[in-house]
């Protein structure tokens, strides 16, 4: 894979999706084939905000609904320039959750008017990922891949309302256009090629079109 910029690509999907697992792997495969790629992921825990986050997240401290969410998305601000610096220098970036997680986890809390148009404002100006591979699993199926962890949002009748959100998500025209579903519930290996597959021929289109970074609108 060539290219003068370096790609944004995005992994979204509820908790065991698959997520790590796939960012992981195709981290691994584009650093084989000799492309530059630096791996993230959001909440970024290390920095004082992140601190913040990962503190709510564990139970050890409460936030009001409206805190949190501009706390997780000034987290991705933080990133957002050494985003932009790693692509302009043709490094590949790909990331463990992004603004999408941001709308519908917040949006399902269904605090009043805080649906996913309020919770997207101020993702707008962040990078916009050329590609959000959305790895697709029912509730159920992810169940049976481990119970539920301890942290906040590990709960049935959340995760259902998430996966419907991210549904409801791909209404945006710039969403619709980004996001790529994945069958999350194919092998490890199946899901691998299929990403992989998809990750190529964004990285066609944006070479034959010499698309620049664009920003979430
Ligand atoms: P996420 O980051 O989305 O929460 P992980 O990548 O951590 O998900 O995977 C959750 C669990 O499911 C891990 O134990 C992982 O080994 C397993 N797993 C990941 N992908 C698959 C798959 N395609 N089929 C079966 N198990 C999987
Ligand atoms: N999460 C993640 C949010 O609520 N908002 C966000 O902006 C982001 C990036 O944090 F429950 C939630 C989603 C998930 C938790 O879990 C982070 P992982 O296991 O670190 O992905
Ligand atoms: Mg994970």
């Amino acid at each position: 894979m060539g290219g003068t910029r370096g790609m944004l690509i995005v992994f979204e999907g509820l908790d065991r999706s698959g997520k790590s697992t796939q960012c992981e792997k195709l981290v691994q495969t584009l650093r084989n084939e000799g492309e530059k790629v630096e791996h993230m992921q959001f909440p970024n825990r290390t920095t004082p905000i992140g601190q913040m986050i990962n503190e709510y997240l564990t139970g050890e401290s409460q936030q009001e609904d409206h805190v949190i969410h501009l706390l997780f998305s000034a987290n991705r601000w933080e990133s957002a320039q050494a985003i932009e610096n790693h692509i302009r220098a043709g490094t590949t970036v790909v990331i463990d959750r992004y603004s999408y997680s941001g709308c519908v986890y917040s949006a399902a809390k269904q605090n009043k008017a805080m649906d996913l148009e309020w919770c997207r404002q101020p993702e707008e100006g962040l990078p916009r990922p050329d590609l959000c591979l959305f790895l697709d699993l029912s509730s159920e199926e992810a169940a049976k891949r481990g119970g539920f962890g301890t942290e906040r949002y590990e709960k049935q009748d959340l995760q259902a309302r998430v996966r419907e959100l991210y549904t409801e998500m791909r209404q945006h025209e710039d969403e619709r256009e980004d996001i790529v579903v994945v069958n999350a519930g194919q092998s490890i290996e199946e899901v691998q090629c299929e990403v992989l597959k998809v990750v190529k021929e964004a990285r066609r289109q944006l070479d034959t079109q010499g698309l620049e970074l664009r920003h979430m609108r």
